[in-house]
């Protein structure tokens, strides 16, 4: 499928508010690759499917990951993070994506993973601060793309960890690992 073809795919499974987010996604996850040297049409391709079942059947999602053996304790979790990894095995079975960096983007882009590569950085981080998210300090968030991929990512993972706290949510282990490792670094 080529770009279009993957775009009008997509939009049919989503409202009108969460493809023009992937269209937001989608730009600045191109904008980032440029930047920081990565492949813009792995970028691209992450980018348009990253949210693909966000809007699935919340039963199916569970069946999937139970029927597809991925990590049992997504389940024990909030069902917010379930359309991660589901998005992956939806890219890989009906997309047909076979890279597993961008399998790999997908399926990581919302808790993050300890030694994420540059593509599954860019994609996290894109899906928070593209155009149209509207949060408070999503602008400083905005700030840090000038800093270098890991500084914003470091700020971006921060910043979702202290929300999750400040809304008394557990933090999947995937955030903390990833937490972890950009701290040790930055030392
Ligand atoms: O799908 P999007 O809305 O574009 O963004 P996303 O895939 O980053 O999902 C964000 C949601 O997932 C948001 O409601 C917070 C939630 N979330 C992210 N990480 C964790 C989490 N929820 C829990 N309980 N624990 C986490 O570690
Ligand atoms: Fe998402
Ligand atoms: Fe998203």
């Amino acid at each position: 499928m080529n770009k279009d073809e993957l775009l009008n795919a997509i939009r049919t499974r989503m409202p009108e508010k969460r493809f023009v987010h992937t269209l937001g996604v989608m730009e600045t996850a191109i904008q980032l690759a440029k930047m920081y040297e990565v492949d813009e049409k792995e970028a691209e391709l992450a980018a348009i499917l990253h949210d693909v079942v966000k809007f699935a059947d919340r039963d199916w999602l569970q069946q999937t990951i139970i029927e597809q053996q991925m990590e049992p304790t997504l389940l024990t979790f909030h069902h917010e993070l379930w359309h991660a990894p589901v998005g992956a095995y939806v890219a890989q079975q009906e997309f047909g994506v076979t890279n597993q960096d961008v399998l790999n983007a997908i399926c990581y882009h919302t808790t993050g993973r300890k030694y994420m590569s540059k593509l599954e950085k860019i994609i996290y981080c894109a899906d928070m601060i593209e155009p149209n998210r509207q949060f408070p300090g999503v602008d400083e968030l905005r700030q840090h793309v000038e800093q270098g991929l890991e500084l914003l990512m470091k700020a971006c993972v921060v910043h979702s960890i202290q929300f999750l706290i400040q809304k008394n949510q557990p933090v999947y282990p995937d955030s903390i690992h990833c937490y972890n490792v950009l701290v040790a670094k930055g030392k």
